[in-house]
């Protein structure tokens, strides 16, 4: 072959090599057509490694044409390859990408729990009609908890509360509190009335578990203490209460009952929303559904705070959280509330 031969060859090459470049869109492909055009077997090493033995004026015009062949070919294949690269960074950035902004990569944002949403809605209710927020420890000094609630050591009504003791190691007796009435005698001491106060939280006992009773539960307390306060304050305040949570039509009664802590006593119910009380299984056919207890501060509890009874009346209440979310959502079982099972958690 002569140097025009030569020259011309690699020219076809360099075509064939640009047309079969457009259709390549990978990395391995492009690979291979350097390999084909510039390696080791390709057109471009066959003639220079014959190039010795070409005629003398031939091979300077040879060598330039596989320099021009050469850079030319490197050229459009870099040009190739960062085409590719480009195409395949963003394919992979696609893949990868986070979406920041939903925080949450396709689950499910979660809720406050049923308990909480019934908790913040008994506090709001309450802030409305002037109470405040008052907060007292979980493990509570016996004291706190019974002997200033006119219960001393080995009185029966000890026997209304199973109670769980705790060794905090202080040489005090200490319990799980099993009421939130102890948050009463903390914010009596903290200063002298008038008080209108409530205080929500976990209370414990050492119950026999069953589809009402949790031996973990949620109590709100309200304590209202002042001059002139009466039994006909105490009913107010409840039915304001009850028809602001359960509606205008809701009606509310006190039934004779006994608390060490309170003299007289009292267990509050509603209608029952669910039959209008013409009777159903959630007001076992009574047409009424008992929420908690109530009564007028007793005088002994306000000698234990320093309190003088001749001069402060007071009254109190307390009721479940659970079983007031069993009443509004129509939850037969306490113990639902607590397994966190999110199928059931998700409805509320
Ligand atoms: C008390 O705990 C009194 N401290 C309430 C009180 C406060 C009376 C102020 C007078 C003045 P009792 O033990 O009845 O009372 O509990 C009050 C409410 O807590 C009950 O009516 C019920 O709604 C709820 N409750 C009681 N035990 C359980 C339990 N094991 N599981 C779920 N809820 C319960």
């Amino acid at each position: 072959m002569n140097a025009s031969e030569i020259s011309s060859k690699l020219e076809s090459a360099r075509d064939l090599a640009t047309e079969e470049l457009a259709q390549i869109t990978d990395s391995t492909s492009l690979a291979e057509l350097d390999n084909k055009y510039l390696g080791k077997t390709s057109i471009y090493s066959e003639i220079k490694r014959g190039a010795k033995d070409l005629a003398n004026e031939d091979k300077p015009i040879v060598g330039k044409a596989l320099n021009v062949y050469r850079e030319a070919m490197l050229e459009i294949i870099e040009k190739k390859s960062q085409e590719i690269q480009e195409k395949e960074n963003q394919v992979k950035y696609e893949s990868e990408r986070l979406d920041l902004s939903s925080g949450t990569h396709g689950r499910s944002h979660g809720h406050l729990h049923v308990v909480t949403q019934m908790k913040r809605e008994l506090e709001d209710i309450f802030f409305s009609m002037g109470y405040s927020l008052s907060e007292g420890p979980e493990v509570e000094t016996d004291w706190h908890n019974f002997q200033a609630l006119n219960v001393p050591p080995a009185h029966p009504a000890r026997a209304m509360q199973d109670t769980l003791y705790v060794d905090a190691g202080d040489g005090e007796q200490s319990v799980l509190r099993t009421h939130t009435s102890p948050v009463q005698i903390r914010r009596m001491l903290a200063g002298p009335p008038p008080i209108y106060t409530i205080a929500t939280g976990r209370v414990y006992r050492n119950e026999a578990i069953d589809a009402r009773h949790a031996a973990v539960f949620h109590q709100i307390e309200g304590l209202a203490v002042d001059t002139n306060i009466t039994l006909r304050d105490l009913r107010g305040t409840i039915e304001t209460f009850m028809k602001r949570f359960l509606g205008e039509s809701t009606r509310t009664r006190l039934i004779p009952s006994f608390f060490p802590f309170t003299e007289p006593s009292a267990e509050f119910g509603v209608s029952c929303p669910f039959c209008e009380m013409s009777g159903c299984r959630v007001c076992s056919h009574t047409g009424w559904i008992e929420l908690g207890g109530c009564g007028m501060v007793d005088p002994n509890v306000f000698e234990a705070v320093g309190y003088d009874a001749e001069q402060v009346q007071g009254f109190a209440f307390g009721f479940g959280i659970d079983r007031i979310a069993m009443l509004k959502y129509n939850i037969d079982e306490v113990r639902l509330i607590f397994d966190n099972d999110v199928r059931f958690l998700e409805q509320y």
